[in-house]
């Protein structure tokens, strides 16, 4: 492949002012030039950018409802009631059940978590897992990266008598769900000065409200920052901010003394006797294995060993996913093979302008890796489609400059179930629609 790199260079008053910033730090006018490329452009600025500091988090309560949310979860536990903590199946919902969890469980025993199975239950807010709290008895469920879209199933649960605190990081519709409260710095109409969080983030959030309010010191919380470390870096939010700050300390916590589930996992892929576990090193090392669970087998086993609370018990829970990911990369590589060989043979790449492509064996829980890896070799927008169940379930990546959601959209007379962003998407359909 033959790049054409676009240098984009600064103008004269740019320049100056770049000189300025370079003698006032003390740094070479380089640095700064590359600081102004991310918006870097005052002393105050740069100083944040270098030296990450706790006192620029931000105060929790600026994020909307978060008031509601904190007031509801202490009458929880005031009261006794029992909590179900409730997550997306990837690694920043797992991280953030696990966070919450883990913290609600010094005030309560009377707490459970759910992750609802990606096959059989699919993304969001279950109707099966509204039902296992009611049958459990539980009165509030807090949910957390997903459920801003969850209109339907909050007003199910609320018939039923449940509660919902939602904490989330995705783009709510014009309707918000019913809920206690909807924490979500995305709202038109929050005041929160970062848009960026994870949702294991907004989890952290709620947690830092919680100890604000009832006095326990910071220190006391940061612990947990290793595992918010692990979402932001697997969920690829931008490490701008507060993300910065946050990544910055759990990267410390993870180098230093991290929980015993993630020192498991750190055991496990090689990363027991690096100097110095890296972003990368979460991304393709640590990440792929928490994924790996909810994509072979479910999310659930993720949280589980995430919580260990014995490192024999991490280590033993740790090998079961590294097994899960063994699997996971093995039919990642079949996959991908297949498509390849069937789109070599079969189609002339050069008259196409995007790939759809289906076979029903594929399995359902790497096609969206193989969409991005067809879509790097063609550079094309890909759809990715297999059989589930009675429906023709399918993953689709794009390329700059083409919005695959909204193609998606444009065909939703004939789609099941679609969701997603400008560059990937998830869609299901009942039948084949005449092409
Ligand atoms: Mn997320």
């Amino acid at each position: 492949m033959i790049y054409r790199w676009n240098y984009e260079a600064l103008t004269y008053p740019q320049n100056q002012k770049k000189d300025d910033l370079a003698a006032r730090l003390g740094i070479s006018p380089i640095l700064c030039e590359l600081l102004k490329k991310r918006g870097i452009e005052t002393e105050e600025d740069a100083v944040r950018f270098f030296k990450p500091n706790f006192k620029d988090l931000h105060d929790p309560f600026l994020l909307p409802d978060m008031d509601k949310a904190i007031k509801r979860i202490e009458k929880a536990l005031g009261e006794k009631e029992r909590i179900l903590v409730y997550g997306d199946y990837d690694v920043d919902g797992t991280t953030a059940v696990a966070l919450v969890y883990k913290f609600l469980r010094r005030f309560s025993t009377n707490i459970d978590y759910y992750i609802p199975d990606r096959y059989d239950e699919g993304y969001g807010i279950s109707e099966q897992s509204i039902d296992y709290a009611e049958e459990t008895n539980v009165k509030l469920i807090i949910a957390l990266d997903c459920g801003i879209k969850a209109v339907a199933k909050v007003a199910y649960a609320k018939s039923k008598g449940i509660d919902f605190v939602i904490g989330d990081h995705h783009m709510p519709d014009d309707v918000l769900p019913d809920a206690v409260a909807v924490v979500d710095a995305k709202r038109k109409d929050s005041q929160y000065p970062y848009e960026h969080l994870s949702g294991c983030g907004v989890g952290f959030k709620l947690v830092q409200a919680l100890a604000q309010n009832n006095k326990i010191p910071f220190n006391e919380i940061t612990e947990l920052l290793d595992m918010v470390a692990v979402s932001i870096a697997s969920d690829i939010v931008p490490i701008t901010g507060e993300n910065r700050v946050l990544v910055h300390y759990g990267l410390k916590q993870l180098n230093s003394n991290p929980s015993l589930g993630l020192k498991g996992i750190i055991n496990i892929c090689g990363l027991l006797h690096k100097d110095n576990i890296t972003v990368s090193d979460i991304i393709f090392k640590i990440g792929p294995r928490i994924n790996a669970s909810g994509r072979m087998m479910n999310g659930k086993e993720a949280v589980d060993l995430l919580l260990a609370s014995s490192i024999e018990d991490a280590l033993e829970k740790s090998r079961n996913i590294d097994h899960y990911n063994d699997d996971r990369r093995e039919l990642d590589k079949r996959i991908t093979d297949e498509a390849n060989t069937f789109i070599d043979e079969n189609i002339d790449i050069t008259k196409k302008k995007s790939i759809v492509i289906y076979d029903e064996s594929w399995h359902k829980g790497v096609i969206g890796i193989v969409a991005s890896r067809l879509t790097e070799k063609y550079l094309r927008p890909v759809i990715v489609l297999t059989k589930s169940h009675d429906l023709i379930t399918g993953s689709a990546r794009s390329v700059m400059g083409f919005d695959i959601y909204k193609a998606i959209e444009s065909c939703k007379d004939i789609l099941e179930n679609f969701g997603g962003h400008t560059y990937a998407a998830g869609l299901s359909t009942a039948s084949w629609a005449s092409a």
